[in-house]
């Protein structure tokens, strides 16, 4: 019901006021999910590979500013499908918000190593603020070396290991997701996320999935005490008829005038 009368408030208000929400991408195949097998197959992420995102900066060469996102699902798990727009040197992280609560860069901090630092703190001298409705609870880290994911702590707490896959594969990355792990079921809910590329020092890159302009339009945050932050976030909506129907009609309302 919670979902129902947000997406029904969304429908009504003008895009301004959902800016900070910038791609909004519905899996209608319930049964489909992808294949991780390091290739983008035709329509593996829904038709035309349609369930894709796009981001801006190119600070450290367009690896995530000129890269694509894509996102699947079945009964089982989430896939996580990322193009790299040039060498994946450093870590692209990808945060998650899958459950009501989350963590912010300030109130996160774990130095462990390279992957924990990208998660928690992004550009590391800097609070890089997200939009005030994203606060994620999952990480999931794709670096040279391979695949990290974490459940993200408050500081002084460690981030949570989850999984690790060394299968270092560019310049096209994926990877399975148990959707119980992230605390979502089949047919319920959706994933919030935006993505950062962020060096293992914790030298932070002006490039972002979506597009932030105050942060891609400017010279990467690096070490400095100051950063545009990470305006900007997505969602990927499990399959759910009730609502993929409602948002679709209302697409289409919106299309006919
Ligand atoms: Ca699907
Ligand atoms: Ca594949
Ligand atoms: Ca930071």
């Amino acid at each position: 019901m919670r979902k129902f009368l947000f997406l029904a408030a969304g429908l009504a208000l003008s895009a301004p006021a959902l800016a900070a929400l910038v791609d909004v991408r519905i899996d209608a195949n319930a049964g489909a999910g992808a294949t991780v097998d390091q290739s983008i197959g035709a329509n593996e992420y829904g038709p035309g590979n349609s369930y894709s995102y796009t981001g801006g900066g190119g600070g450290f060469g367009g690896t995530v500013g000129g890269g694509v996102l894509y996102m699947e699902s079945d009964g089982s798990n989430l896939y996580i499908g990322f193009q790299a727009g040039n060498a994946l040197n450093d870590l692209v992280t990808i945060l998650l918000d899958t459950q009501a609560g989350g963590y912010t860069d300030a109130g996160m901090n774990d130095n462990g190593d390279g992957a924990r630092r990208a998660s928690s703190q992004q550009s590391i001298n800097a609070d890089d603020a997200y939009d005030p409705s994203f606060l994620p609870d999952y990480s999931l880290v794709m670096a040279s070396w391979g695949t990290v994911l974490f459940e993200l702590e408050a500081d002084p707490n460690p981030l949570t290991f989850i999984a690790f896959d060394g299968g270092g594969s560019q310049p096209v990355r994926e990877y399975a997701i148990p959707l119980a792990t992230l605390g979502l079921s089949a047919g319920t809910g959706f994933v919030d996320f935006l993505v950062a590329y962020v060096s293992d020092s914790g030298f932070g890159s002006n490039e972002s999935i979506p597009a932030y302009q105050p942060l891609n339009s400017g010279p990467n945050p690096g070490f400095d005490a100051v950063s545009a932050g990470y305006g900007n976030y997505n969602r990927f909506y499990l399959p759910e008829p009730t609502s993929a129907l409602l948002v679709l009609a209302g697409l289409a309302a919106l299309r006919r005038r």
